[in-house]
């Protein structure tokens, strides 16, 4: 990409289109194209391909997807799997038929069987059976980076893919109910704080292990792949390290200052058990990453703050 070319972010409101929006912002590409979802339908193959027609796009960041935690895809897998299919296959055919430079599809680890050996490599993908409780956004998001692969192979488009570990930033969702976990407990310990609780709930055992990456991170990996990669292959965008849900609880719980205690409900689910991605693609092809969690988490609660105040 050169700093004057047409790049559209679909889904540049979200945790990640608007991480990346931000970066390449930073970086002084000045020729962004981005609708809202008011604006353009990405579940509307007309209002898509029209959109293309229109506005030409040179480079595009497939950011946009329906999104949620453990709880959101357990009651809306249906939503999970029409929603994201319906995306991935209009923005990346119109992309197609209006030759697009090139194409970044983003994923997520969750694609990658529950029991695959850890860290889990690139070549993992379909060597096993998915997690239940995702398993409906899995196999939307196997089906984009397998058309990208497909009509790459096909056609010779320059469709990438990434997947990316378990994201968090500014602009995340902090509903209780469709959040991801950090969200979930960044609000929920913030609350107890302020509102004097003596206990918290974390669902689940706590057991669970889980890799978080600060969708900065995320946002600067994605424009680096961009940039210098062409690869059939899906490239794990992560930190390679983990922590446990409890231990999660626990260090959030010193980042927000909260001294009461921190409590299990066994009655929701664990999910996966771990789902640590190999990052040593990414990292040979020169990208690492920066942001440390605890910096990360107190980057995160500062702006939930900010954004809370009345
Ligand atoms: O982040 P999360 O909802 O999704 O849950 P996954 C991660 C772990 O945190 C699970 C536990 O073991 C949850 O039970 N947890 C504890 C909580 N307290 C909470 C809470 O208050 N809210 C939430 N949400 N979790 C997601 C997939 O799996 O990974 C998505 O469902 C996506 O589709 C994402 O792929 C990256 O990490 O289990």
């Amino acid at each position: 990409m050169n700093k004057s070319s047409k790049i559209f972010v679909a889904g540049h409101n979200g945790l990640v289109g608007s991480a990346i929006v931000r970066c390449l912002k930073d970086k002084g590409y000045n020729n962004l194209v981005l609708k809202s979802h008011n604006e353009l339908d990405l579940i509307n193959q007309k209002d898509v391909d029209s959109f293309f027609i229109k506005e030409k796009p040179e480079y595009v960041f497939l950011a946009a997807a329906k999104v949620g935690g453990i709880y959101a895809n357990e009651i809306y897998p249906a939503d999970f799997i029409y929603e994201n299919l319906m995306i991935e296959s209009n923005v990346i055919k119109a992309a197609h038929d209006n030759k697009i430079r090139k194409l970044l599809f983003l994923g997520s680890t969750c694609i990658y069987p529950k029991f695959a050996n850890q860290p889990i490599k690139e070549n993992e993908l379909l060597s096993g059976e998915l997690e239940e409780t995702n398993e409906a956004y899995a196999i939307a998001k196997i089906a984009g980076l397998e058309m990208c692969r497909f009509f790459k192979r096909q056609y010779g488009d320059n469709f990438i893919s990434c997947m990316p570990t378990n994201l968090y930033g500014p602009n995340d969702n902090f509903d209780l109910n469709t959040s991801h976990v950090m969200p979930a407990l960044i609000r929920k310990i913030h609350e107890a704080k302020v509102n004097n609780k003596k206990e918290v709930e974390v669902w689940g055992t706590g057991k669970p292990l889980r890799e978080f990456l600060h969708v900065d991170d995320m946002a600067d990996g994605c424009v680096f792949l961009m940039n210098n990669y062409d690869g059939e292959q899906h490239v794990n965008i992560g930190t390679g390290e983990e922590i446990s849900i409890k231990n999660l609880a626990l260090l959030i719980k010193k980042i927000v200052g909260y001294d009461g205690d921190i409590v299990f409900d066994s009655k929701m689910k664990d999910g996966t058990p771990r789902k640590v991605c190999d990052v040593n693609k990414l990292n040979e092809l020169g990208w690492k990453y920066n942001i440390k969690l605890h910096n990360g988490i107190d980057n995160v609660y500062r702006w939930y703050i900010e954004s809370t105040k009345k």
